[in-house]
């Protein structure tokens, strides 16, 4: 391989909290055994390919500022240049795992079939780099949102020669995900809703979606793809109206398509805010319906009212997530994926490096803070204290109609005595940790 941006960085080391090296961990030391296994296969870290190597500092209102070597020359050049770029950054940053688009790994081609064979050839490549450096991939998904062909929709598109160039278009990526070994396959809605019913069959459009999603279901079960298919909720951001608002949303909409067992959820914080949750939230919906996959771990800025994708560094909020993601059994083949970028300003390769390794000490550092209030157990008590009349089997609600109920709750004739929700002692609790 020849040299990339990041060759002359040295591969980032755990060194403890007190050390001053900005090029070091200081809370992730991947092999600290934590509630039974290694700290890296909690986290199950992964970089993204379209935020670190793709994105290229462009915004609404001015041009790109951030300029790679491979965003230059004949495509499919660029592409592999990118890819020995991207392995090398995942070397320095020493994490397991990454994900991609499509259109991240390879450039659109000529028509239908060149984009396709240039997505396999893609692939080819990236299993190469794979079995040379053991970096595995967490998921795969198609961009089906950026091209013009897409401004109205994928699945959802009025067109239906837009809906089969997007089902070809999936299958080669999940194609591609599988013999990369993909431990997931993604798909988020980006042009998936609307701006207007003016214009818009919403009941036509939510009914291609279902099928879209079942005839990729179908086809997973067809190539033997073990790992889940997740969905990605947001709720706006580009279009006004997404449908695949929320976790809630997606679990109904799974359910009336009959789709809840195949089909898991990769949740984004950044995205949570937009809906009105918050991240814990999203993750404790997830785990009720059990649909709970995976993490795009970003923030957003509370003054900005977008998906702005920054780098996550508020351990504290995190640490409420992660602990939402240890009740509900921890990650299995999800995992955390920083989609996440850097900002305008950062046009250096440093920059790249820098932001990683605070993303990554701030996961560390809140799952360590999780992991110590599951093994506390104190939080998870005072819950089930609060729940403890429901244990009891002939508690005041166990009987099997509704004028049962009412019959003995008149004969008893007991007034509830309010208690208190403890909730500032509660949030004292967990600031201790
Ligand atoms: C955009 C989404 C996107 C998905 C992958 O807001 O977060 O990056 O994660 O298509
Ligand atoms: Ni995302
Ligand atoms: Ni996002």
């Amino acid at each position: 391989m020849s040299d990339t941006i990041f060759s002359s960085f040295p591969t980032i080391r755990f060194e403890g909290p007190g050390s001053d090296n900005p090029l070091a961990y200081r809370h992730y030391d991947p092999d600290r055994v934590v509630l039974g296994k290694p700290l890296k296969d909690h986290l199950r870290l992964a970089v993204c390919y379209w935020h670190s190597l793709v994105m290229n500092g462009s915004d609404p209102f001015g041009a790109p500022t951030i300029d790679r070597p491979w965003m230059h020359g004949e495509p499919m050049a660029a592409a592999r240049a990118k890819a020995d770029a991207a392995f090398d950054l995942f070397r320095v940053l020493g994490v397991p795992f990454y994900t991609f688009h499509d259109r991240d790994v390879a450039p659109e081609g000529a028509g239908l079939s060149e984009t396709l064979a240039n997505t396999r050839e893609m692939g080819e490549y990236l299993g190469r780099k794979q079995a040379e450096t053991g970096t595995r991939l967490l998921w795969g998904t198609a961009n089906l949102f950026s091209h013009p062909r897409f401004m109205a929709g994928a699945a959802s598109n009025p067109d239906p020669e837009v809906f089969a160039w997007s089902a070809a278009t999936v299958k080669t990526a999940l194609d591609v995900t599988h013999a990369l070994g993909g431990a997931n396959y993604v798909l988020w809605g980006g042009r998936e809703g609307y701006e207007t019913l003016l214009n818009t069959d919403l009941k036509r459009e939510i009914d291609q979606m279902g099928r879209f999603l079942s005839l990729v279901v179908d086809y997973k079960h067809k190539i033997g793809f073990q790992g889940p298919i997740l969905i990605e909720p947001k709720p706006r951001e580009p279009t006004k109206h997404q449908y695949d608002f929320d976790a809630a949303t997606v679990y109904g909409f799974l359910k009336h398509f009959g789709l809840e067992r195949d089909v898991k959820l990769n949740l984004e914080e950044n995205h949570a805010i937009l809906a009105g949750h918050t991240f814990e939230h999203e993750i404790a919906v997830a785990n009720a319906f059990g649909i709970f996959g995976s993490l795009d771990i970003n923030r957003g800025d509370p003054l900005l009212g977008w998906d702005t994708d920054q780098f996550p560094n508020d351990a504290p909020q995190l640490a409420l997530a992660f602990y939402q993601v240890l009740k509900g059994g921890g990650l299995t083949t999800g995992g955390l994926n920083f989609d996440a970028k850097i900002r305008r300003q950062s046009i250096e390769p440093d920059d790249l490096v820098h932001a990683h390794i605070g993303g990554i000490d701030t996961c560390a550092r809140s799952f360590l803070t999780a992991a110590a209030m599951i093994e506390d157990g104190r939080l998870a008590a005072h819950v089930a204290d609060r729940y403890a009349g429901w244990d009891r089997p002939d508690h005041a609600a166990a009987g099997h109609s509704l004028e049962e109920i009412a019959a003995a709750a008149e004969a008893r004739a007991i007034a509830p005595k309010p208690r208190s929700g403890r909730q500032e002692m509660l949030e004292n609790l967990v600031n201790r940790f």
